[in-house]
This record gives C-alpha cells, structure tokens and sequence, in this order.
C-alpha cells in the first residue's frame, strides 16, 4: 500500500509534509512525496518566511516516476504552491493512481474565515474543479464556504451543516468537513454510508493551531489505507486530532510552532489496532 503525499515542506511550524510524514509512517503505510513548495516556516503567524515554488521541478520528477513503473494506492493533495500546480495534480491521478485507487484532497487555502497568503478567488475556483474528481474532500469549514460559495458564519453566526455538506456533494461524494464549532462542541460533518450528512462531536478546545488540518487528514488517510471504514477513519483521525489541541493548549506556547502530536500517535495507534 503507497500513498503519494503531495504537499509542501514548511521547514518550522508543523504542518503538511512534516506532519503526514511521520503519521502515515507509524500506521505502517508507505508514504511517497512530491513537494509543492519549501518555505521557512509556514505562513500562518509568521512574517517574512521564504517560499521556493517547485512546479517547475515536477514534470522532470513525473518523467522519472514513469520510466520507474510506478503507482500509488492513493493520491492525498494539500497545499499547493501555483495554480499549475492544481493541473499537475489532475495529471498525477490520471497517470498514476492505481485502476481502484482513491483520490484525496484537502482543499488548503484558508482558515478563520480568510484566505491565506497568496490565494485568490481564480484558485478557489480552478481548487473546485479539483474537487470534482477527488474520491473525498477534506476542506475545513473557511475552505468548504468558499467551494460551496456560501458565507462563512462570523460572529458565532450559526450554519446549517448539512445543506453545507449536501452542497459539496455536488461537486464530490464524500465531503469531510473539519472545524465545525457550535458553543461547547467542535465537529466534523461528513456523508454516511448512504450519503446523508453525520456529525462526530468533541468538546470545543481553545486554541487555534496551524496545521491541525494537516494531522486529521493524515491520519484519515492512515486509518482508510489501513482499511477502516470511512466512518472509523473520522472517528479515529477526531480523537487523535483532539487529543493533540487538548495537550497542546496547555504544552505550546507559541501556537505557531503546531501541535503536539507526537505525543499521541502511540494512544492513535492503539486505537487503530483495535
Ligand atoms: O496547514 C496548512 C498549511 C500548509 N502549508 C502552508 C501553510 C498552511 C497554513 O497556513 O501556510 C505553507
């Protein structure tokens, strides 16, 4: 079982490639990268980061893979560096996902309501027609309004998930949204089993923590590639996310720097092993 992790490596701060990394590897599956972009930290929080755009290394790296046979079990795609960079993704599923193969993006581009630094409305819409050909889509809640094009809720506004969700399935079956927070509780709302929208619930913990995304949608991936139902994954992915904002709230300082997760994978793991 091979996942390609196509992302970029932040060299400080915890997130994408140094998450998926470690996370995927401690559930026993082989993961294979392809770096979207080297930056110094990653953008949230920090000021004056470098940022290395590698599309223009990609295709030399596709040709090789293609001269070396090879195929991946699954195709998970997060940040990314340019908006060709979205077309060399669509490339990459054609040309090397396996025939039964699952597609997996997690639609990054924003947080809290905004965008990140360098993303246009032109990107969300060329990360729409990603969208459409992706087996799953993991948007946070900012990400998900804008595919959906629905107002993000400000001020404890309150959303209606489910037609959110059922929005999405329009341009993808099996939608996962993370980051849901109604009062006391912070949830992430997905398709069940006969595609009618589910909701798995935490208590709501303080403290927002850059590349939180990263560790859920890595370990979603590790859980599926592991042959967990999708509903085992969220399950799984939301308790060892948690677990890591919980500890983290208290253990960093500077939320910058990302969380904690090491310090769960062992309790993950044994829940992945049940
Ligand atoms: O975790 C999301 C993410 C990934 N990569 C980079 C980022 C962010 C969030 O800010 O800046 C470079």
């Amino acid at each position: 079982m091979r996942v390609l992790a196509i992302n970029d490596i932040s060299c400080v701060g915890k997130c994408s490639l140094s998450v998926t990394l470690p996370v995927l590897s401690a559930c026993g599956i082989t993961c294979d990268v392809l770096p979207t972009a080297i930056l110094s930290t990653h953008t949230g929080g920090f000021t004056d980061y470098t940022f290395r755009d590698l599309t223009d290394d990609i295709p030399q790296i596709l040709r090789h893979w293609k001269t070396l046979g090879i195929r991946f079990d699954y195709v998970y795609s997060g940040y990314l560096g340019s908006m060709e960079q979205i077309e060399l993704v669509s490339r990459i599923r054609k040309e090397f996902l396996t025939e039964n193969g699952v597609f997996v993006v997690d639609p990054v581009m924003g947080d809290s309501g905004k965008l990140y630094d360098g993303f246009t409305a032109e990107y969300v819409e060329k990360m729409r027609e990603l969208c459409r050909e992706a087996d799953y889509i993991l948007p946070n809640l900012t990400e998900a309004c804008y595919l959906a094009g629905v107002p993000y809720p400000q001020n404890g506004a309150t959303l209606d998930a489910e037609s959110l969700l059922y929005k999405l399935q329009a341009l993808c079956p099996r939608p996962i949204v993370t980051g849901i927070t109604e009062r006391q509780s912070i949830s992430v709302v997905f398709a069940g089993k006969t595609g009618t929208a589910q909701k798995y619930k935490h208590e709501n913990v303080n403290g927002f923590f850059c590349g939180a995304g990263d560790v859920f949608a890595s370990a979603f991936v590790g859980c599926l590639a592991r042959g967990k139902t999708d509903e085992e994954a969220v399950r799984l992915a939301s308790d060892f996310t948690t677990a890591a904002i919980v500890r983290s709230a208290t253990e960093v300082p500077d939320k910058r720097y990302g969380l904690n997760f090491e310090a769960e994978i062992f309790e993950f793991l044994k829940n992945l092993e049940k």
